[in-house]
């Protein structure tokens, strides 16, 4: 007897190889206009299919979860943050829910790079200057910025992408200091040259740069409070390509206004695609430099994350665990 093939939804346009491989081992829905899905159109692909391929544009929350078919069996996320997605009332359902972690830390680690330079050198400010034909020759006191070398560096979780990123900050010449939920190795700690900090209060209130490298969770939502950014030298820099829900945006554009906090590079915020007005104008100043969410949003990035899917469709529907399961006490 021919087993029949998994229907697999997959809700975004995904890169060619990813979806011709999907398209061979499973009967395969693709998305090729790549407009996001409403909420009734995500709840009918809950209804259709065995396996839901989301990404972070998607929110699959527990009134969605509560629609869908008895044939779902897996929600396998294109992406590493499950923020998108209610994770525990997944699991309640009888789901499996999985993600694509570890492939996509060294993009995002280079961003976070990106972006400390960016903001500390004005980057994105000089070249400007170029395209709006508005450079009137060097001069010794113009476009100035700040050394990164020899400065502070404070990375919010040392996961993956929190090592991958000291690594590099190592290198520049920063000094490493880190808050995280557990304190790392000290065989990495010591590698880094890391210092630890038990009080995320204190460790901001000493550092150059703030880089945010943990996941959106419950328990980091807003981690940087208001409270919390006070505690931030006048002369620092907020770097964040985590989640913007890690940041009380509001408060960070405030004090950017108010010039209580030298200047930040975001490539994610609070309400994407959205972009407070505010944040535009203090970009337009030169004061932030903003991104599009693109901290893995390479080729080689895309295709590991599509390859990392597929495995964990396959080992489910061969009836194992699939490599990268989520459950809802890792969150
Ligand atoms: C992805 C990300 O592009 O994987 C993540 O957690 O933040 C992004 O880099 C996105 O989530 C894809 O769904």
């Amino acid at each position: 007897m021919v087993r029949k093939k998994p229907i697999v939804v997959v809700t975004r346009k995904l890169p060619d190889v990813v979806e011709t491989r999907m398209c061979e081992l499973f009967d395969t829905r693709l998305n090729v206009s790549d407009a996001p899905l409403s909420q009734a159109e995500l709840a009918q692909a809950l209804r259709t299919a065995d396996v839901l391929v989301p990404t972070v544009t998607d929110r699959i929350d527990a009134q969605l979860i509560e629609q869908a078919g008895d044939n779902l069996k897996l929600i396998a996320n294109f992406g590493n943050g499950v923020d998108n997605i209610d994770v525990a009332a997944a699991v309640k359902r009888g789901l499996t829910v999985t993600n694509t972690p570890g492939v996509l830390t060294d993009d995002t680690a280079d961003m976070t790079m990106a972006l400390i330079l960016a903001v500390a050198r004005r980057v994105v400010e000089g070249a400007h200057t170029i395209t709006a034909g508005e450079w009137t020759g060097w001069s010794p006191t113009w476009m100035l910025g700040s050394r990164i070398a020899g400065k502070r560096l404070g990375i919010v979780g040392m996961g993956r992408i929190g090592q991958a990123v000291a690594r590099r900050a190592k290198s520049f010449g920063l000094s490493i200091h880190y808050h995280n939920r557990r304190r790392v190795a000290a065989g990495v700690e010591e590698a880094l040259e890391a210092t630890y900090w038990d009080s995320l209060d204190q460790m901001l209130a000493r550092m150059d740069i703030v880089s945010v490298n943990c996941p959106h969770t419950p328990a980091t939502y807003h981690l940087l409070s208001a409270r919390r950014l006070k505690l931030l030298r006048p002369s620092a820099i907020v770097v964040n390509t985590a989640r913007g829900e890690i940041i009380d945006e509001l408060t960070l554009t405030k004090m950017l206004e108010a010039g209580d906090i030298a200047g930040a590079g975001l490539d994610v915020f609070e309400h994407e695609p959205a972009v407070p007005n505010k944040l535009l104008r203090l970009a337009k100043a030169g004061k932030v430099t903003l991104l599009p969410h693109m901290g893995s949003a390479t080729h080689e990035g895309r295709i590991d994350m599509g390859e990392k899917v597929i495995v964990n469709v396959k080992t489910f529907m061969d009836g194992h665990r699939p490599p990268d399961r989520v459950l809802p006490n890792m969150l």
